[in-house]
């Protein structure tokens, strides 16, 4: 029997995001943001779906906190919808908005629930998209006034703040592939997007200071750290190219670092830095925030405009086709303890995984129970890596398992259930998934598989 051993203090959350649980869309006057819209075009989202309804949560928080009570979860991380608090981007505030997080955030304090709050979790106003979006530097001021809003009417609340999820999917998905809203497929403002997401974390940061509030603030990436496909140089080339232009882009300027050279010189990539900007950029920050999924193997290719593919996997895939490569959370944890030493003056910058876990073809059985074991043997090998580079003297604090409900998975709709709870989207109905009391036990400390 292995039997894996956390730190007492480790801290074991449930993650979620606006657009993908809340629904009330048209409700508690809230604005209309990007992913409505995007919703709206034929065949960007799966089936036509949105999150007009998603999981109810604006409606059911009062439930679903109950439940993470039930299975001992010491933290949630949700997301506040901008669109909620400031319904045109800028301007004029929205009571009901700020008094929908209030009650949220009060209500999990009543659980002994600590509030990790990201600020922006891909829900943008759509009236800064007819702006330009993130691809126009004139959305710093708008975030600017948002986040200032949200420490003012929020702070006293919020145990942890993430100021960005995954620039990588604001910048890339949204800007250059189109995958995700606004769903622009265009390498100068993909490339625009990717300095002022950057730009609108420090002034996140730096805007967080000087509230003297005393929360801890950070970021969360979800770092691309790909194995070479082989072990030739080309591939070797490829890989760090392919890290350079989806992780360390964000990564290092945040850190302190500048922008990979080799984006310049590989890729003739020119980002619209003016001046001071990487002084912005490059805000102390209390921890890293690390989305993890899977590893992929990386290819040469003279083909690709970025000179490098990813191959096939070999590895048995979830429901979203994602390997199973609990080594690669390994590798990947280790690289960014190394390159985030020493940032700010700083010997570590604690970690959090702030996203783990997988999609599985759910279904409830005759006995009212969900028997997701192959979620529950994804999140024992992942978990089982935490609890070894803890031993390797990497400084992870906590783990947050993606996610708390099956919900609104982007342009999949509502195919892919990634939840510890299982949701029917037709009645709302909670259930308990097995990996759910696999998570109770974990957090009591019954890591004995
Ligand atoms: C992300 C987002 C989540 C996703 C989850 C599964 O990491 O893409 O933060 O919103 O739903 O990761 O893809």
């Amino acid at each position: 029997m292995e039997r894996l051993d956390f730190p007492k203090d480790f801290l074991w959350g449930t993650s979620t995001a606006s657009y993908q649980v809340e629904g009330a869309t048209h409700e508690g006057g809230r604005g209309e943001c990007i992913w409505d819209t995007f919703a709206r075009k034929p065949g960007a989202v799966y089936a036509g779906e949105n999150g007009d309804v998603a999981c109810d949560q604006y409606h059911r928080y009062k439930e679903d906190i109950a439940m993470m009570a039930e299975l001992g979860f010491k933290s949630y991380r949700f997301s506040i919808a901008w669109p909620r608090i400031i319904p045109e981007g800028r301007g004029k505030i929205n009571p009901e908005g700020i008094a929908f997080y209030r009650n949220l955030c009060e209500e999990l304090h009543k659980n002994n629930i600590h509030t990790c709050v990201t600020l922006y979790h891909w829900d943008l106003p759509q009236p800064l998209e007819d702006e330009g979006g993130w691809a126009n530097r004139s959305i710093l001021t708008a975030f600017e006034e948002y986040v200032k809003v949200c420490y003012k009417e929020l702070g006293d609340l919020v145990d942890m703040w993430i100021t960005i999820n995954e620039p990588y999917c604001v910048s890339h998905l949204g800007y250059l592939y189109g995958f995700h809203a606004p769903g622009q497929r265009d390498q100068k403002k993909a490339v625009s997007a990717m300095h002022h997401v950057n730009m609108a974390h420090g002034i996140a940061v730096k805007e967080y200071r000087k509230t003297g509030l005393k929360a801890q603030i950070g970021i969360t990436w979800n770092p691309n750290t790909p194995r070479p496909a082989t072990s030739s140089e080309a591939d070797k080339k490829a890989a760090d190219l392919s890290r350079a232009f989806s992780t360390e882009v964000f990564m290092f300027p945040c850190l302190g670092k500048g922008y990979p050279k080799s984006l310049k010189e590989e890729l003739k990539i020119d980002f619209p830095i003016e001046a001071g900007d990487l002084e912005t950029i490059a805000q102390p920050i209390d921890f890293i925030g690390v989305n993890y999924y899977f590893e992929s193997p990386a290819a040469a290719d003279e083909n690709s405009p970025f000179k490098n593919t990813m191959k096939p996997f070999w590895q048995e895939t979830t429901a979203m086709g994602w390997a199973y490569t609990p080594g690669g959370l390994e590798r990947q944890l280790l690289w960014i303890a190394e390159v985030s030493k020493g940032a700010f003056g700083k010997a570590q910058i604690p970690i959090y995984i702030t996203e783990n876990g997988c999609a599985c073809n759910d279904t409830v059985t005759h006995d009212g129970r969900v028997h997701d074991m192959e979620r529950v043997r994804y999140l024992q090998q992942h978990l089982a890596v935490c609890a070894d580079v803890i031993k390797k003297g990497v400084p992870l604090k906590g783990y947050y398992v993606w996610s708390l409900l099956d919900n609104f998975e982007w342009a999949y709709g509502y195919t892919k259930r990634f939840g510890i709870i299982h949701v029917d989207f037709k009645t709302m109905k909670r259930t308990f998934k097995d990996s759910a009391f696999f998570f109770r036990d974990t957090i009591a400390g019954y890591a004995d598989w």
